[in-house]
């Protein structure tokens, strides 16, 4: 079974199958990786004609591609389930990279290219999940706005693109425009290669390059510099209070979340932060009127929050939020690595998931066990083992942080803590990322631990809440 099939309703099948047999995204079709098949619309009319379009009601020019054709050739792939149907118009939403990302997720997807006018409304208000377009230009048919998505969706699916490169680099270069590059030779047609690049400078040539894609964005795409100015703002504003923001500056810095809402008077600054493949919010309010403000731009589709004044924890709590655990927020600002005494420490896998639940999940905090189970699959639990038992426990939570430290009584003031605790954050230092955590708030020992490896603990307390699901009447 390939990993996503894509079916496309058409009245040009062979312009589908042909431009799809080529590059990157055949040879991932070849491999069984994904699946197409281009419908044509004209083999389900029941007009024995084959006419598949017919006069606009109320009249117009042009003519309009009946319900019939378009339902029975639906029907024809779907049966009697339901799949994201996607209806390829310019009446539609602009197509982002966002859409592809969402879209990438599903097994399955209809994709309805229109012609001459259109369709009948009848069938699509029928079959029609989401409406789509490329962007704000005619074309004569939906074909390769349809080839276009799919290609972008395509290539988010994991073997796609092959095992080297990732589809989407985590890098903050993501808000801007590429650098120019150069090969050899050194001149052509009198045009030299740009002297800092042959330096040999690692550091010049990242400064060079950072400030070519930073014109290169305000002169082509004013729209993006914006946002990546107003971002860049936000981080140097809150790196001058790192012990308290770090968790904030760090999702910005990476790439992972996008600004909702933000507010600076005079340095005291209010945000909220959106990781929207975490489902994860970040906020901090400079006072109560202004966490006021920021809940209004609360997204709905969210899972987490983290929150860090007492104000902010009761307004999500109001908001259908409950509290999953009261923290400090740690931070390492070292860059050396810290040395790991106990030997034996190494990813957890399935067979400890029982063991890491009766550890995390049913003492203290409430962490869920289906949180704990996607940690483990995602490689981001370490266990410190004793004979081959473990015997305490460490992992990053989805948006990056250390947390979910636990050591077995039998086990403790040997210092395994600190063990599990330097792994990881040497893991989280050969990453190029800032080492930060949280710890239950009031477990003295943990905070103790915190002190001697060197962390920093904010002034701040911190709430992580999840958001209940609403009651369904
Ligand atoms: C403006 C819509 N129609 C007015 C009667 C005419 C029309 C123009 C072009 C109807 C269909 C088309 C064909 N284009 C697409 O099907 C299409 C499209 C596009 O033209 N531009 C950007 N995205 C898309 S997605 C599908």
């Amino acid at each position: 079974m390939s990993e996503i099939s894509f079916h496309i309703l058409t009245l040009f099948p062979e312009m589908i199958s042909g431009g799809l047999r080529c590059g990157v995204i055949g040879r991932a079709a070849l491999k069984g990786i994904l699946s197409f098949d281009a419908v044509n619309i004209r083999d389900y009319t029941s007009d024995k004609h084959g006419k598949v379009d017919d006069y606009p009601y109320g009249g117009g020019a042009g003519m309009l591609i009946q319900a019939q054709p378009v339902y029975d050739a639906y029907r024809a792939v779907a049966g009697g389930r339901k799949i994201r149907t996607i209806y390829v118009t310019p009446q539609g939403t602009p197509f982002t990279q966002q859409k592809a990302r969402e879209l990438a997720a599903e097994k399955e997807l209809v994709f309805l290219c229109g012609h001459y006018e259109g369709i009948d409304e009848r069938v699509l208000e029928e079959i029609v999940t989401d409406n789509i377009s490329i962007g704000d230009y005619v074309l004569t048919g939906g074909e390769l706005p349809a080839m276009v998505m799919i290609d972008a969706i395509a290539r988010l699916v994991p073997g796609v693109l092959g095992n080297h490169s990732s589809a989407e680099e985590e890098s903050f270069h993501n808000d801007l425009l590429e650098y120019p590059q150069y090969s050899r030779p050194e001149e052509w047609q009198g045009k030299k290669v740009p002297e800092v690049l042959l330096s040999g400078d690692h550091r010049k040539v990242a400064a060079w390059r950072l400030q070519q894609a930073e014109t290169r964005t305000a002169l082509r795409r004013p729209d993006l510099y914006e946002k990546y100015s107003q971002k860049q703002c936000l981080i140097r504003l809150m790196a001058q209070d790192k012990r308290n923001k770090i968790h904030m500056t760090e999702s910005l810095a990476r790439g992972y979340a996008e600004i909702l809402y933000s507010d600076i008077r005079e340095k005291e600054v209010s945000a909220l932060l959106y990781d929207r493949d975490r489902q994860t919010v970040l906020a901090s309010a400079a006072d109560e009127a202004s966490g006021r403000e920021l809940a209004d731009y609360l997204p709905e589709d969210t899972k987490l929050a983290v929150v860090s004044e007492p104000f902010m924890k009761e307004l999500l709590e109001k908001r259908h939020y409950r509290v999953l655990g009261v923290y400090s927020q740690v931070l390492y600002t070292g860059r050396e690595s810290l040395s790991v005494k106990h030997k034996d420490i190494r990813q957890l896998s399935m067979e400890h998931y029982v063991w890491v639940c009766r550890r995390c999940c049913d003492g203290y905090g409430g962490i869920r066990r289906e949180y704990i189970r996607k940690r483990i699959m995602e490689g981001d639990m370490y266990g410190a083992f004793v004979q081959e038992q473990p015997a305490g426990v460490i992992g990053f939570h989805e948006e990056g942080s250390l947390g979910m430290l636990f050591v077995e009584e039998s086990f403790r003031g040997q210092g395994l803590g600190a063990s599990l605790e330097s792994y990881a954050v040497n893991r989280m230092l050969e990453k190029g990322r800032v080492p930060y955590g949280y710890v239950e708030k009031g477990n003295l020992i943990s905070e103790k631990l915190q002190e001697k490896l060197g962390f920093y603990k904010a002034e701040k307390t911190f709430w992580r809440l999840e958001k209940m699901l609403a009651n369904r009447c």
